[in-house]
C-alpha cells in the first residue's frame, strides 16, 4: 500500500478516480491502493462527495487533487490552502495564469509541504489547439523558474512528453493523462521521459479494475 501522505514512484500508476458516489470511489481504490501511487480526484468527484472524500481516500494513497486551479493569486490562495488542509498532498494547476498565479499555489502547497503539477499541454485531441509547442514548453519552463513539483503532460503525444523533458530537465517530475480510454500507451509514455501515467476509465470502469491496474503495472515494469 502507498505511503498515504508521500508521492513516491513505486508503480509509476496513478488512479484518475472520476466516479462520482462514494462507495465506488472507496471500493474502487481499496481495490488497486498497492498497485498505484497516487489517486487523482477532480470536480466530478468531490463535486459528487465533498472535500470530505480526501481524508477517506488517504487512507489508501496520497491524493492529488485536480483543480487545475486557473485564478488570480488571492483565489488560486484560497483554493489551495482548502485543497492542503483537506490532507491533499498535491495539487494541480494551471500554468497560463501567469508567474504571479503559479508562485501563489506553490507558496502555498509549500506552507503545507504539499507539491504543485502544472498543467503544460492538454491530452485531448483540442489540447494542442490554445497549447502550441511554444507555448507549453514556456508553462514547463515557468513551472521550473517558480518552483513547481512536476508538469502534466499528453501521454496522447509522447514526443511532446519527450520535449518538455528536456525542457525541464531531470529536477522537475512528469506526470501524463492520456493512457488507456484516450489511447495513448503507458510503456510509450514512460520511455518518452513521464514519471508517472494517469489512468481513469480503462481502470475505474473495467469489470475488474484491479486486473486492469495489474496489466498497467506488468507493462510498465517490462520496461526496466
Ligand atoms: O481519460 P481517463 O479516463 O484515463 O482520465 C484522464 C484523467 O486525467 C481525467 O481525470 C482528466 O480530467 C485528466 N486530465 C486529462 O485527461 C488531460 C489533461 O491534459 C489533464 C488532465
Amino acid at each position: 500500500m502507498a505511503d498515504k501522505n508521500k508521492l513516491q514512484r513505486k508503480t509509476g500508476i496513478i488512479l484518475a478516480l472520476d466516479v462520482t458516489d462514494e462507495a465506488s470511489a472507496l471500493e474502487i481504490t481499496a481495490a488497486v491502493a498497492d498497485l498505484v501511487d497516487a489517486v487523482k480526484i477532480g470536480y466530478p468527484l468531490v463535486l459528487g462527495t465533498g472535500l470530505s472524500i480526501v481524508s477517506k481516500l488517504s487512507k489508501y494513497a496520497p491524493v492529488i487533487a485536480d483543480f487545475k486551479v486557473a485564478d488570480i493569486p488571492n483565489t488560486d490562495h484560497l483554493i489551495c490552502e482548502h485543497v492542503f488542509k483537506a490532507g491533499c498532498a498535491a495539487v494541480i494547476v494551471q500554468g497560463f495564469t501567469g508567474p504571479d498565479s503559479l508562485s501563489e499555489c506553490v507558496k502555498t502547497a509549500t506552507a503545507f509541504d504539499g507539491k504543485v503539477f502544472v498543467v503544460s499541454e492538454m491530452s485531448h485531441p483540442g489540447g494542442s489547439y490554445f497549447f502550441t509547442d511554444e507555448i507549453s514548453k514556456e508553462i514547463a519552463g515557468l513551472s521550473r523558474k517558480y518552483g513547481a513539483f512536476g508538469i502534466v503532460a499528453p501521454a496522447t503525444r509522447p514526443e511532446r512528453v519527450k520535449e518538455l523533458r528536456a525542457v525541464i530537465g531531470d529536477d522537475l517530475k512528469i506526470i501524463s493523462p492520456g493512457v488507456g480510454a484516450q489511447g495513448g500507451s503507458a510503456a510509450d509514455t514512460i520511455k518518452a521521459g513521464a514519471d508517472w501515467v494517469i489512468v481513469g476509465r480503462s481502470i475505474y470502469n473495467a469489470e475488474n479494475p484491479r486486473d486492469e491496474a495489474m496489466k498497467v503495472k506488468v507493462e510498465i515494469e517490462k520496461l526496466i
